[in-house]
């Protein structure tokens, strides 16, 4: 299955601070959006909250060597800005940076190399009030936040991640309002995008100019198919993908938004409100793209051109709903390869499958584990079509706060029992390891 992937091809597994880590107002920690956002009645599943989630802020070291068990190369996690920099401003909080730091202590002393994502979605909530991602300012806060971790951990973190998946952040979080800070407004949303993209750049500048060797942003990404040949069909995939990957890449990669995604949102009303000199630090040249992807979609066009139907193939799903397309990581990745040509890893993939435990807590979640060997057998064949990509981290380590879904969708190798807060290897987990020897033998 992994058969042509290249020589130095790495294993890991990925988690995000909010999801993971509870302990909110402890430490010093201030409220993120998402806290705010989880205290919405209706927000969440359950009314439930990421306010204990799976304590890994009280049981990291149990769960570093856990992580190390299971034989990865690497850890993706993602730092808590309201816990290293508290209301997003001024000078860092020793108790917040001392956490990481001893993570990361943790991982390299078990020989996992960390990878450190600077910001998975929780903004802290006096930025937010401040006027958030539409909101110019919050670009440089980032920046200045991506600083101040570089002070504490720059000596000892080797791969940075400035964001993770901003088109969650802006259109989620701004337009669709299904996540924090839970605002509907299209035009605020294509405002937030400008501001992440500039986040980004002016994060990695910051990051560059203190000698980071390895940087880069998370997007998420799939392929989008036209439902038919006819071309309103054609339009509405070619919208999609303007909308859900090119609108980043291309002034990510090539300093310029493309002219078709600006000529759908001025038709919709709004505007990039980009100034001169923004693209240019938005290119700022990237060493890795990371790419999270769980499914591709096919879409039909309907009356209204910015709302395009998902057309179902009948292929198996997910927890979540969604269709289970390995093929489209193949030609995803060969695709952002050709358009775009920086190095690639897979930051996340993975599934969410009703789980049954059994009394010992175990969950024999054949189906995970053939998801994803699906998908790195497609990330293979991929590489074997020419695109780089370097290595390739499983969402996620440990069940863990699904966002709108609360904790009822479970992502892990790994069982959480919420009431004991046992962890548990599932077999997926099991398979995982066992793959990541076979490739190095
Ligand atoms: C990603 N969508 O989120 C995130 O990076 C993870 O934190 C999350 O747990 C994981 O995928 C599983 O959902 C997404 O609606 C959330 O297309 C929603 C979407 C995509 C990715």
């Amino acid at each position: 299955m992994s058969e042509g992937l290249p020589a130095g091809f790495f294993w890991g597994v990925a988690t995000s601070a909010y999801q993971i880590e509870g302990a909110h107002d402890e430490d010093g920690r201030t409220p993120s959006i998402w806290d705010t956002f989880c205290r919405r009645p209706g927000a969440v599943a359950n009314g439930e909250t990421g306010d204990v989630a799976c304590d890994h802020y009280h049981r990291m070291p149990a769960d570093v060597s856990m992580i190390a068990r299971l034989g990865v190369d690497r850890y993706r996690f993602s730092v808590s800005w309201p816990r290293v920099q508290p209301g997003g401003r001024g000078q860092v909080n020793p108790k917040g940076v001392d956490f990481y730091s001893r993570l990361v202590d943790e991982l390299l002393e078990k020989g996992v190399d960390p990878w450190l994502t600077l910001y998975h979605w929780d903004l802290p909530q006096e930025l937010e009030d401040a006027g958030g991602w539409p909101h110019r300012d919050t670009a440089y806060r980032f920046a200045e936040y991506a600083g101040l971790v570089h002070d504490a951990l720059g000596d000892r973190v080797p791969t940075w991640t400035t964001l993770n998946e901003p088109w969650c952040s802006a259109m989620l979080g701004y337009d669709t309002g299904r996540h924090a800070p839970g605002r509907k407004n299209f035009a605020e949303a294509v405002r937030a995008v400008h501001h992440l993209l500039l986040a980004h750049g002016l994060a990695s500048q910051e990051l560059r100019s203190r000698g980071v060797g390895s940087l880069g942003i998370t997007l998420n990404m799939g392929v989008s198919t036209p439902a038919s040949d006819d071309p309103r069909d054609v339009d509405a995939a070619r919208r999609a993908d303007g909308l859900g990957t090119r609108i980043y890449l291309d002034p990510l990669v090539h300093g310029r938004y493309p002219e078709d995604v600006l000529i759908d949102i001025a038709a919709r009303g709004a505007e990039i409100p980009v100034r001169s000199g923004d693209l240019e630090i938005i290119s700022t040249p990237m060493d890795v793209l990371g790419v999270n992807y769980y499914t591709s979609h096919v879409f039909k066009a309907t009356d209204n051109p910015a709302a395009p139907e998902v057309v179902p193939q009948g292929l198996p799903v997910t927890a979540m709903g969604w269709e289970i397309v390995p093929s489209g990581l193949t030609r995803l990745l060969v695709r952002l390869q050709q358009d775009y040509g920086v190095p690639m890893v897979i930051t996340e993939n993975g599934a969410a499958f009703d789980d049954a435990a059994d009394e010992d807590g175990f969950v024999a979640d054949a189906d995970r584990a053939d998801y994803l060997a699906s998908h790195i057998s497609a990330v293979a064949e991929a590489v074997r079509a020419g695109a780089d990509v370097r290595g390739y981290f499983a969402w996620s380590l440990m069940d863990n706060f699904e966002w709108g879904y609360g904790y009822d969708k479970r992502f892990g190798i790994v069982r959480v029992d919420y009431e004991t807060q046992q962890r548990t290897l599932k077999q997926s987990a099991q398979w995982f390891r066992d793959l990541i020897t076979r490739s190095r033998s």
